[in-house]
């Protein structure tokens, strides 16, 4: 094992992503290990994964089926071409995930990421919408604040201006609906907030503006995460359902963060008992370990394309790596793993003890709002005057020096742990997060 008090010797090279470059490289965080709920730093200390990476690692770090799955992968086939060429994996773990979701969801197309997933499906929505003769619906609607990931697709359905505003024109033909945050009416609200489905009639609006015959599909997160957890309103997603039904618009839920167990259902789609026509996924597909994505769609749309002569390609879209054998057995590994544990339904044995700890910060200094859905939880911070993001960047330093990750994002501090948390974990997360709250300006 390589010396942990060892840093590598120059940090200039890497553009890290999504990261304050030159102050990081002056003060780096390294993680060198992890194992199940912690990390271990470059100085030697563990630190408590409140985020389970970045909403990845929902099986833990370092379990042990998963990393053997993938040791014996490489060595047996470590690639397949994904064009033209199949391996049985791919198949199975296809079969396997679609048996997971409820009816008509049962075709996957894999990819390598959540963005690309984003990129997909609204492609695939596009030429769904043109093989059924409704080749005038080419707008896509988004909303504000809603995270997409970074393709040119993604951030121009996304909503989140700093992630917008310095790459030019995007799509064309997109528009965004309000988003659903309200603190001044849902403050503190356990759970899903009582006030707010009627934003969901902004798509009438939308619609009327630009008429129905030009619109292909609404991507929106049932819980949108990186703009800081927002959970719908009660009634919310099933009224942007009725609407695209009403308007033979297709119905996207990107579930990047909300599929595989974080709500304590398999996919954010049971938990609200609405069923889009796609769904996004990645991340927990391969509990983070392999890089992959996946978009699930109904019958309807995969059968719409399987018309014509047989020898000819049906979806011009794909990836090199689509189904990349170590993700695809990193993934049939991730879902035994899943089973046999029973983590696809463990956030909700976990969540009321969860919302209790989450609302316990309630009396902090500064916390402005506190949210909770399933194994996700938010507080929101008031903003110092003249320096917003400020405050929530000093506790997740402090948190880091305590011996816990969290995330934030603006002045919202987001938790979504590991889905094997005790509930001795939970209490020490939210024990450390009071220290914290108490200590930082
Ligand atoms: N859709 C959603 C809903 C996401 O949350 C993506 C798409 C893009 O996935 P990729 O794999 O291309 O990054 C995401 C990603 C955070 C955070 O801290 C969230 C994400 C990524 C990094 C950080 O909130 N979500």
């Amino acid at each position: 094992m390589s010396d942990r008090t060892v840093a590598p010797n120059n940090l200039e090279a890497f553009w890290m992503p999504f990261t304050a470059n030159r102050q990081f490289k002056s003060n780096p965080r390294m993680l060198v290990a992890a194992q199940d709920m912690h990390y271990t730093t470059s100085d030697g200390r563990q630190v408590l994964d409140g985020t389970a990476g970045l909403w990845c690692c929902n099986a833990g770090h370092g379990r042990p089926k998963i990393v053997e799955a993938i040791q014996k992968q490489a060595a047996e086939l470590d690639y397949a071409p994904a064009f033209q060429m199949g391996h049985p994996k791919a198949f199975e773990l296809a079969a396997r995930l679609a048996a997971k979701l409820p009816k008509p969801l049962d075709h996957v197309f894999f990819t390598n990421s959540g963005s690309e997933s984003v990129d997909t499906a609204l492609k695939i929505a596009l030429a769904y919408q043109r093989q059924i003769g409704q080749g005038t619906r080419t707008r896509l609607i988004g909303r504000e604040r809603g995270y997409h990931g970074v393709g040119f697709g993604g951030i121009s359905v996304g909503g989140i201006v700093a992630n917008r505003r310095t790459f030019g024109t995007m799509l064309t033909g997109t528009d965004h609906i309000r988003h659903t945050h309200d603190i001044k009416r849902n403050a503190f609200t356990r759970g899903e907030p009582e006030h707010g489905a009627e934003f969901a009639e902004d798509l009438i609006s939308v619609i009327n503006l630009h008429d129905p015959s030009t619109i292909a599909a609404v991507i929106v997160e049932p819980v949108a995460g990186s703009t800081g957890v927002l959970i719908p309103p009660k009634g919310y997603l099933k009224r942007l359902r009725e609407i695209c039904d009403q308007h033979g618009i297709l119905l996207i839920f990107d579930e990047v963060i909300t599929g595989f167990g974080r709500l304590g259902t398999p996919f954010a789609t049971d938990y609200f008992d609405v069923v889009p026509d796609l769904i996004t996924t990645a991340k927990g597909i391969t509990s983070g370990v392999v890089p992959m994505g996946a978009v699930f769609c109904s019958s309807d749309i995969y059968n719409a394309f399987m018309t014509g002569p047989e020898n000819m390609i049906e979806l011009f879209h794909g990836y090199t790596y689509s189904a990349h054998p170590l993700a695809c057995a990193a993934a049939l590994a991730t879902l035994d793993t899943y089973e046999e544990e029973g983590l696809l339904t463990r956030a909700a044995d976990l969540a009321s003890y969860w919302e209790d700890a989450v609302h316990s910060l309630k009396d902090c200094p500064n916390v402005i709002d506190i949210r909770n859905l399933g194994l996700i939880g938010a507080i929101e911070l008031e903003p110092i005057a003249g320096a917003p993001t400020k405050r929530a960047f000093s506790a997740f330093l402090e948190a880091y020096e305590k011996g816990l990750l969290i995330r934030t994002t603006g002045d919202i501090i987001a938790l979504s742990p590991p889905l094997i948390i005790s509930k001795a974990e939970i209490d020490e997360l939210f024990g450390t997060l009071r220290d914290v709250l108490n200590t930082i300006q």
